[in-house]
């Protein structure tokens, strides 16, 4: 049998700034499903990294007065470190300044040129230098502002390149009205369809170096630079290893990927930029004759008020203070919790505490009081004991986290796993292990009860180590398993003749995570 393989991307941020905890939520959401994957046995390519080129990384190395590339190493090492930090196991970190990636957009843009793809015009019209967007008059806020940003936008009149994006609108509607899961959730593939109810308009892909020249040449016409967006989008080509610029023309990969990592199984992602993933990025795909990714998952933002959670707002809260806290894990269960997948969420101190104390009080004491309970009563050995009710919540379980997980609510599967520790614990207290352990006449009962909540746990252990890696290792640990199990192992685990370890709490009390 062949092993499943699955391509999984991120976006690559923007180092202008440091990363925050919206660059956090997307990257730790793929790294749940990637370790959901991993874990069901499939072979994972997970790919992140940093978009190097462009206006405002420009801009902001002259504010600083840093050369570009300088200030693109600074930040872009700052995501390394963030993403290592909060447990994200990616198998690769693309930078857009690489040369091989600089060879496969050159590449890529031959190609579009030499099939006639591309032609030169001229752009008169207006322009954001922050967004790196041309807008159309009837796109402008009051005081001819961007839309998106609010910032002045400004008239420009200049020469460009153009990419014949808009004859490809219809095989695009044709692709996203016969793939109703392609782009997901449902209310995204309908924004997107409703876009395209409008006539798609050619793509400017250039720049020209005397107002921008901190980018990728055109291989045609070294004056301008490939707008940052076609240079970024092309990085998922370039990590795939589907294209070697370096072979002859003809030979670079384009026409067959076998053997590679293309198409992309996923791309998740933000819904800021959707448009440039489900319109710009597969006509792009269609025009060099290359297929499409399987499938783009755009998830809502996290907000504060009303408003966005952005750099250029300022209203940023930062992930790694709050990993200093309260640990990589509590700040990856709380944003993975948080936010149904899909919707939007905002982030306020009371939350976190409130799901913090879900793992601390639910999760952690569970596990602390079975440990502790196995440790007294049967010498630090897991006894022997019959299935109970609680065994067929633990199917229960593991069936509505498989089901959520494949449609990406991954709020819910965990809030699926939450439960089932939630049981767990009401179960004990119905159990009463306490009193079963006082006459010799329960001791069989008492067996049953522990050997259950050991087999529930280790399942707790497998649901949760996609969100926990790093404490359901800990936890796999002190249950005398080497590693955690994958969710097939943990289905049919039974601990019986472990010998188990107490040790501090799993999740400490916030108090004395201050101190
Ligand atoms: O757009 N809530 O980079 P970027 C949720 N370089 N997610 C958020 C968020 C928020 N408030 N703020 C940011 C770029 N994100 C381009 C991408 S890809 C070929 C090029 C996350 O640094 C979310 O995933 O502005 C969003 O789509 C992404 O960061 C934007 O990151």
């Amino acid at each position: 049998m062949t092993q499943r393989r699955r391509y999984l991307t991120t976006p690559i941020y923007y180092p202008s700034g440091e990363p925050h905890i919206g660059h956090a939520y997307t990257t730790i959401l793929a790294d749940a499903l990637a370790r959901f994957d991993r874990q069901n046995g499939v072979d994972v390519f997970f790919l992140t990294g940093t978009d190097e080129h462009g206006q405002k990384m420009q801009d902001e190395a002259a504010r600083r007065g840093m050369a570009p590339m300088d200030l693109c190493d600074l930040m872009s090492a700052k995501f390394v470190a963030a993403w290592e930090r909060l447990g994200i196991s990616h198998d690769r970190f693309i930078r857009t300044t690489e040369p091989q990636h600089k060879d496969v957009v050159q590449a890529f843009l031959t190609r579009l040129w030499d099939r006639g793809e591309i032609y030169e015009g001229k752009y008169t019209g207006w322009y954001c230098v922050h967004e790196e967007r041309y807008w159309t008059e009837k796109d402008l806020g009051p005081n001819q502002t961007c839309p998106d940003c609010k910032r002045p936008v400004e008239y420009v009149e200049e020469k460009n390149y153009f990419f014949r994006m808009g004859r490809l609108q219809q095989s695009l509607v044709k692709h996203i009205e016969s793939n109703p899961d392609w782009i997901v959730p449902a209310v995204r593939r309908n924004e997107v369809l409703g876009f395209l109810r409008q006539p798609l308009g050619d793509l400017s892909i250039s720049r020209p170096i005397s107002r921008l020249s901190w980018g990728i040449p055109l291989p045609f016409d070294p004056e301008h630079v490939a707008y940052v967006w076609v240079d970024a989008l092309v990085n998922y080509l370039t990590a795939s290893g589907a294209i070697d610029p370096h072979a002859p023309v003809g030979r670079q990969g384009f026409e067959d990927v076998t053997g590679s990592r293309w198409p992309a199984d996923l791309h998740v992602m933000g819904k800021d930029i959707l448009t440039t993933h489900a319109v710009y990025w597969p006509t792009l795909l269609m025009g060099v004759g290359l297929p499409l990714p399987r499938q783009i998952f755009a998830h809502g933002w996290w907000v504060v008020g009303e408003a966005k959670m952005s750099k250029s707002l300022g209203n940023v809260i930062d992930p790694l203070a709050l990993r200093e806290q309260f640990g990589t894990d509590a700040v990856r269960w709380f944003l993975l919790r948080e936010m149904p997948t899909g919707s939007d969420a905002s982030y306020t101190p009371d939350r976190f505490l409130a799901r913090y104390d879900e793992l601390a009080n639910v999760l952690g004491n569970l596990a602390s009081r079975l440990i502790a309970m196995i440790d007294k009563y049967r010498g630090g050995v897991v006894p022997a004991g019959r299935a109970t009710h609680l065994d067929a919540r633990i199917a229960e379980a593991f069936a509505s986290v498989r089901t959520a997980m494949a449609g990406y609510h991954v709020h819910e599967a965990l809030a699926a796993a939450m439960e089932l520790a939630r049981d767990a614990n009401g179960w004990v207290e119905s159990r009463q292990p306490w009193a079963q352990a006082k006459s010799p006449a329960t001791a069989t009962d008492l067996d049953e009860t522990l050997a259950t909540l050991a087999r529930t746990l280790v399942a707790l252990a497998a649901l949760f180590q996609p969100v926990a890696p790093a404490k359901m290792a800990d936890l796999c640990s002190r249950l005398g398993l080497e590693r955690v199990p994958t969710l097939a192992e943990a289905e049919t685990l039974g601990l019986a003749g472990q010998t188990v370890r107490k040790d501090a709490p799993l999740f400490p009390r916030v108090e004395a995570a201050e101190t």
